[in-house]
């Protein structure tokens, strides 16, 4: 396998998508000694199918706003690979949404899934609707006439969406309210869905959850605990609020959140007052996180990132890219111990090289966060089975899980030296299940 020459391949197909190719180089990297230890991967052309998606849709989502007006957005599926299982991925909607974005996502998809030892394809799926300052009535419209068109390329053994940025549980109802409209069944297509009709226990918390019991398992791999230590979350959304909720209660203190406009540092650290407040905040539909400061007076640093601060563990919980080489000198010189990522990409690549070289714990986002899409498979599961379990039960399935996810991390990815290295272990055990797969079903696989 040539990585240089298969990479430039793709970038003169796909020049203007940065992230896509971003994430594709990755995984190539982890996975060529691999790769070339197994030529019948090679002869079946695996990589240069892995890398293609099975199948994009794109579609016109018109509305209509509450002055009147008709507005025009636009709207994706992309079904990357269903080797596995169904495909399986979340919805984003926020401005920043293009092809390159959602390709990106939906490869990570892709070996994340195969990672939680459930059988789910990867996909992912959204639109350019930016739900910042709209009215619900205008979410609910848009919502409707999003799945005017994406209904009849869904079902539940077929593609099961959920959510992601800017898709929570009021936009995932709305959605699956129009699906059983045009469908005429109610099989549980969606996952995060409400508690009374289908959703689960603990999904809501499930990234979050499931990125501490990754985190605390790092850890504890290199002798160390969570207890006492300080965290720098970014973000204040919906994975941010689970990773919170889990970190104060395994004992941690979480010193900082952010948003677009700038981030917090409350050197007491959250409790469950301030836990509750991010969820008001996330609810008034605004992204600023400045107002926590005036309520809890602590500092606010407009337009900066928390990566500055000094702390023992850092967690991006926001977005791709939101942490880069300049960030993770600063973390690596304030003594940090623990990288995860929590948001899809979190890192960008020299980060995460200056994390590996200097032997800081670094867990990549599809094995961190896989947490939140497993959690989703238990959902899928209790609707086939027509039933629901309780949080207890799937809480300690989302343990086990990130357990084996970890445990996979630990096979491909320890080195001589006894260090760990996550991504490549990560990508390593997430190709080689989707690989097999692939192979044993033929060039059509
Ligand atoms: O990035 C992710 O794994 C998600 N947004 C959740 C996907 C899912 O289907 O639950």
């Amino acid at each position: 396998m040539n990585t240089e020459l298969l990479m430039a391949r793709l970038e003169a197909k796909h020049p203007a998508e940065r992230e896509y190719l971003q994430a594709v180089h990755e995984v190539l990297l982890s996975v060529e000694d691999i790769y070339n230890q197994h030529p019948e991967f090679e002869k079946a052309r695996i990589i240069e199918r892995l890398v293609e998606p099975d199948r994009i849709f794109t579609f016109k989502v018109p509305w209509v706003d509450d002055k009147g007006d008709i507005q025009v957005n636009t709207g994706y599926r992309v079904q990357f690979n269903n080797a596995i299982g169904p495909y399986k991925g979340g919805l984003r909607f926020h401005a920043s949404v293009n092809l390159s974005i959602l390709k990106f996502l939906g490869f990570e998809q892709t070996f994340k899934n195969a990672l939680t030892t459930l059988p789910m394809g990867g996909a992912k799926g959204g639109s350019d609707f930016s739900p910042k300052g709209k009215s619900s009535a205008e979410i609910q419209r848009f919502c409707h006439s999003f799945m005017l068109e994406l209904w009849r390329n869904i079902g539940p053994d077929t593609d099961v969406p959920a959510g992601d940025i800017g898709v929570g549980a009021r936009e995932v109802a709305y959605m699956y309210a129009m699906y059983k409209k045009l469908a005429r069944e109610n099989t549980g297509v969606f996952t995060g869905k409400g508690l009374a009709f289908g959703g689960s226990l603990i999904r809501p918390e499930a990234t979050g959850f499931g990125g501490l019991y990754f985190v605390k398992q790092m850890l504890e791999t290199a002798g160390k605990g969570i207890e006492g230590k300080t965290i720098a979350i970014s973000g204040f959304g919906n994975v941010a609020w689970g990773a919170a909720t889990k970190a104060t209660e395994m004992g941690a203190k979480v010193v900082t959140l952010s948003g677009p406009d700038g981030y917090i540092y409350d050197a007491d650290g959250l409790n469950e007052e301030k836990i509750a407040y991010m969820l008001e905040l996330r609810a008034a539909n605004n992204d600023e996180i400045a107002p926590y400061a005036d309520k809890f007076h602590v500092p606010f640093f407009p337009g900066r990132r928390p990566w500055e601060q000094k702390v023992d563990i850092a967690l991006p919980c926001a977005t791709q890219n939101e942490l880069n080489l300049d960030d993770a000198k600063a973390l690596i010189a304030n003594g940090v111990l623990c990288v995860g990522e929590i948001s899809n990409m979190g890192c960008t690549p020299e980060a995460i090289d200056a994390f590996i070289q200097a032997k800081v714990l670094y867990g990549p986002g599809k094995a961190v966060n896989a947490g939140g899409v497993a959690t989703s498979g238990l959902e899928m599961t209790q609707n086939a089975m027509h039933l629901s379990w309780s949080a207890e039960e799937v809480d300690a399935r989302l343990h086990q899980i990130m357990s084996d996810i970890h445990q996979q991390c630990v096979r491909y990815g320890k080195q001589p030296d006894g260090y760990i290295n996550y991504m490549k272990g990560a990508n390593v055990a997430g190709f080689m299940k989707v690989a097999q797969a692939m192979l044993d079903q033929g060039f059509l696989g």
